[in-house]
């Protein structure tokens, strides 16, 4: 394994990482010599999860706490400090979708997907980019952003300004964390087959129209999400910042 790529040393939280996504990043980070740390609400399907990698010869530690809860996430890190383990590279993964025109839309429920899916990056990078500007040895923060962040689709309005909201945290946090030498960069995943898209894959009509709308032809897979994570979190790409990087088998290269 080339040194430049390797994530051996390094110990990373992954929001959100009990299935989908968030467990295929974890699964690549660790494939590449990181520490894990796998983040969820239900400590039954964390626990499962770890076990998975446990198994296999990796370290994969878990830590329950909502990533919308400001108060939850400071005790969580707290939690860290105390058992002296530092956060080297986050991935602000963890997210919701919710399938409502807006003109039926509560404004809780908008609240509920904005809070999870942006408002948790805010807080949970805030804690661990403090960490890291403390200790002075830089760190990797990846967002997670979708084709939404660029372009709406009709009915998931909260989630399409989380995602823009996502790609604009990233510049934030760039402009003031860039000279602690903390890389702030974002992935935007393109369709997926995961549970979250269940709904979307079940409909002939919608598959067909990723299928016929996807350059590559197809649903993406979520270990196919790894190889961008693994750049960003490693050495590779220490001068790449506030950049969102598209794995969406060309989608938003064409019409
Ligand atoms: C939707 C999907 C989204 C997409 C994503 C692609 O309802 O549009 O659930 O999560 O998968 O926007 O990047």
């Amino acid at each position: 394994m080339s040194e430049l790529f390797s994530l051996k040393g390094k110990t990373a939280l992954i929001t959100g990482s009990s299935r989908g996504l968030g467990f295929a990043f974890a699964q690549g980070l660790a494939e590449h010599g990181a520490d894990v740390i796998l983040n969820g609400t239900r400590p039954e399907g964390l626990e499962k999860a770890a076990r998975q990698l446990t198994e296999k010869g990796f370290r994969a530690d878990t830590l329950a706490f909502d990533v919308a809860d400001e108060q939850a996430v400071i005790a969580a890190f707290e939690s860290l400090d105390q058992q002296g383990r530092q956060v080297d590279i986050l991935i602000n993964n963890a997210g919701i979708q919710l399938r409502k025109p807006l003109t039926e839309l509560a404004a809780a429920e908008w609240h509920r997907v904005v809070d999870t899916n942006l408002t948790s990056a805010f807080l949970v990078g805030r804690e661990a980019a403090k960490r890291m500007i403390a200790r002075g040895q830089g760190g990797k923060i990846i967002n997670i952003g979708s084709l939404t962040s660029e372009c709406a689709r009709a009915t998931v309005a909260p989630y399409t300004v989380s995602k823009g909201g996502i790609k604009m945290l990233t510049r934030a946090m760039t402009a003031e964390w860039a000279a602690h030498k903390i890389q702030i960069n974002a992935i935007g995943p393109g369709y997926m087959a995961t549970d979250m898209n269940e709904a979307l894959l079940s409909n002939p009509q919608f598959d067909g129209w990723v299928k016929s709308r996807t350059p590559a032809g197809r649903w993406g897979l979520p270990d196919e999400l790894a190889g961008a994570a693994i750049f960003l979190a490693s050495k590779a790409s220490d001068y790449v910042n506030g950049q969102i990087i598209y794995v969406d088998g060309g989608m938003l290269a064409v019409l």
